[in-house]
């Protein structure tokens, strides 16, 4: 599952808690993304996902869902990216949900089509971090150290950098890209529009673009090709 994922560049993140028309869908869908990610912090349900992924069927693109909640597991995406918050001390949310579900679904659970993500959250004021109680109060180097413990230590497949709803502190990322050598690095929050898209495509894998989907979708499209035409910077 790990080749799926490795050549996405821009993804859009899709709520299914929140409203989107067909044309609007149709743009997303067809903008050149690399893929569809399924997911948010509350309000998701199993209708509300089964209802975006039939819709979201039309199209050829990977879809993923990023499971918040064990009552909205739904069979049929591409892949199913499963968040462990690594800055909170609640372990609900870096390993007890997690063996909640596995005792719950067992033999069920499509082992290869799941993929870990080390999540870091730093927006406090995110319903994320709210959720989970994350220390989002991280100096640069404390953030790092969390990616290092993702990439290095846990090996996890992905390193998330998390500002949901708020353009990130372009140090911390920079950081945290120097720090992380074999995980993707995942990167969302607060871009709305091309300079943002760009300067974390500059350092970042993979570029997540979310809320402006609902706010402005025309600055929702153009973040697509300022990624694509974005090199990353190499670090040796
Ligand atoms: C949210 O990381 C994503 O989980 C994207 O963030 O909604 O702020 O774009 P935004």
């Amino acid at each position: 599952m790990r080749q799926l994922i490795e050549p996405w560049r821009h993804v859009f993140k899709l709520d299914p808690d929140r409203e989107l028309g067909d044309l609007e869908l149709e743009a997303i869908c067809l903008s050149g993304t690399d893929a569809i990610l399924v997911g948010g912090s509350t309000g998701v349900t199993y209708e509300n996902t089964i209802d975006l992924l039939n819709r979201l069927r039309r199209y050829e693109l990977p879809c993923a869902l990023e499971i918040s909640d064990l009552e909205a597991v739904v069979p049929g995406f591409d892949l199913y990216m499963i968040p462990m918050v690594l800055n909170t001390p609640d372990t609900a949310w870096i390993i007890g949900q997690h063996r909640k579900a596995i005792q719950r679904y067992g033999s069920l659970i499509p082992w290869e089509l799941l993929l870990a993500e080390g999540y870091i959250v730093l927006n406090g004021d995110s319903s994320v971090a709210r959720l989970t109680g994350a220390d989002h109060s991280l100096s640069a180097e404390g953030a790092a150290a969390y990616a290092q413990i993702a990439d290095k230590l846990m090996q996890l497949p992905v390193v998330y950098l998390e500002y949901s709803g708020m353009f990130g502190d372009m140090k911390t990322v920079r950081l945290v890209r120097e720090m992380v050598e074999n995980s993707q690095l995942f990167y969302g929050g607060g871009i709305t529009g091309e300079a943002q898209a760009k300067q974390v495509a500059a350092l970042c894998d993979t570029v997540v673009v979310g809320n402006i989907i609902y706010q402005d979708i025309q600055q929702a499209l153009l973040t697509v090709q300022a990624v694509k035409k974005t090199p990353q910077m190499l670090w040796e």
